[in-house]
């Protein structure tokens, strides 16, 4: 299933100008998968032009990027400045499949354009449709705990060499979004075993991960931990807390300490975004997801993973933590 879907991707794109986006603020898995996915698509068709390009990167991201560059300083390349959209014959979205996550460069509207785009995502599959969107192309595989691991299939089955700067970046990607493994299943480390080399070994790839909390993470753990309010549903602990950035890692550290669920939301001007967490083991055994959750309350706008999803949003801010509360108490009840 999975390879002929590659073939049949790549039959597609064949002899087509391409543009590669990501999320915006990417995460280091975004940001890796973009880039490993346009050296994978030279390698494989000639002569087209493949752009790149980011809205913003995470702090995470940019941390990651000076560390790589600082490593390999020749690498040089990491985005196209200058797209001209009247090439673009086909948009391929990675580590999303949700438009409304996807800031185009100059405005360009992607969802209005008649631009064909495909999804290549390992998040919940939202199954919208967009009128451009061929769903039969796309590559949305829940299973993989990272975009980056896709990637690394794609380029393993045209059997392209992986040169060793690539398989830092894809590493990068697998470790993040898999939590150093926390959240890995069995093909993760066997894909991550093949990616390793003697040149580019586990400890190297984890040194370059290495980053130093600024002060104003920091400064927003320690506002989210004194505003955190406690709910107990059963045996399991849920924690609600709200800051004004940083709520992933706030919302990550509840976790780590002790909460089973963690929802931290934002809220800026007239914009909010929720941020939530749950414990592995939560979820196994009550089948909790709070990618289904968010979806289901927001119609699609939010999702993610069964352990880790956000939404965005204009207003209903407290209809949203309602909606949220009430499903969990439905959910970790039994
Ligand atoms: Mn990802």
């Amino acid at each position: 299933m999975l390879y002929s879907k590659f073939k049949k991707l790549i039959n597609f794109i064949k002899n087509k100008n391409l543009l590669i986006l990501t999320h915006d603020l990417a995460d280091i898995d975004g940001f890796v998968s973009t880039l490993t996915l346009k050296l994978f698509l030279n390698q494989v068709l000639k002569n087209q032009k493949i752009y790149i390009t980011f809205s913003e990167l995470s702090s995470n991201s940019k941390d990651f990027k000076k560390n790589f560059s600082k490593k390999f300083p020749d690498f040089g390349y990491f985005c196209d400045e200058n797209i001209d959209f009247s090439s673009v014959e086909v948009i391929l979205i990675i580590d999303t499949n949700n438009l409304d996550l996807v800031k185009s460069p100059t405005n360009f509207d992607i969802q209005k354009s008649d631009i064909p785009i495909i999804f290549i995502d390992h998040h919940l599959n939202l199954d919208k449709k967009y009128k451009n969107n061929d769903i039969a192309l796309n590559l949305i595989y829940e299973d993989f705990s990272s975009t980056a691991e896709l990637i690394f299939e794609l380029f393993e089955y045209f059997k392209v060499d992986i040169p060793n700067t690539y398989r830092f970046l894809l590493a990068a990607g697998i470790l993040t979004d898999s939590g150093f493994f926390k959240y890995a299943n069995n093909n993760t480390i066997s894909r991550i075993s093949k990616i390793l080399t003697d040149k580019a070994t586990l400890q190297d790839k984890i040194t370059l991960l290495e980053r130093r909390t600024n002060v104003s993470e920091k400064i927003a753990k320690i506002k989210g931990l004194q505003r955190v309010r406690l709910i107990r549903i059963g045996e399991r602990l849920v924690g609600i807390s709200n800051v004004s950035s940083f709520s992933a890692s706030v919302a990550t550290m509840l976790i780590n300490i002790g909460f089973d669920v963690s929802i931290v939301y934002s809220q800026e001007k007239d914009d909010f975004r929720i941020t939530t967490r749950a414990k592995k083991e939560v979820c196994q055994k009550t089948g909790l997801h709070l990618g289904k959750i968010l979806s289901e309350i927001s119609k699609g706008k939010g999702g993610g993973h069964d352990g880790a999803a956000s939404v965005s949003g204009k207003e209903n801010l407290d209809i949203y933590l309602g909606e949220i509360i009430n499903k969990l108490k439905q959910t970790l009840i039994i």
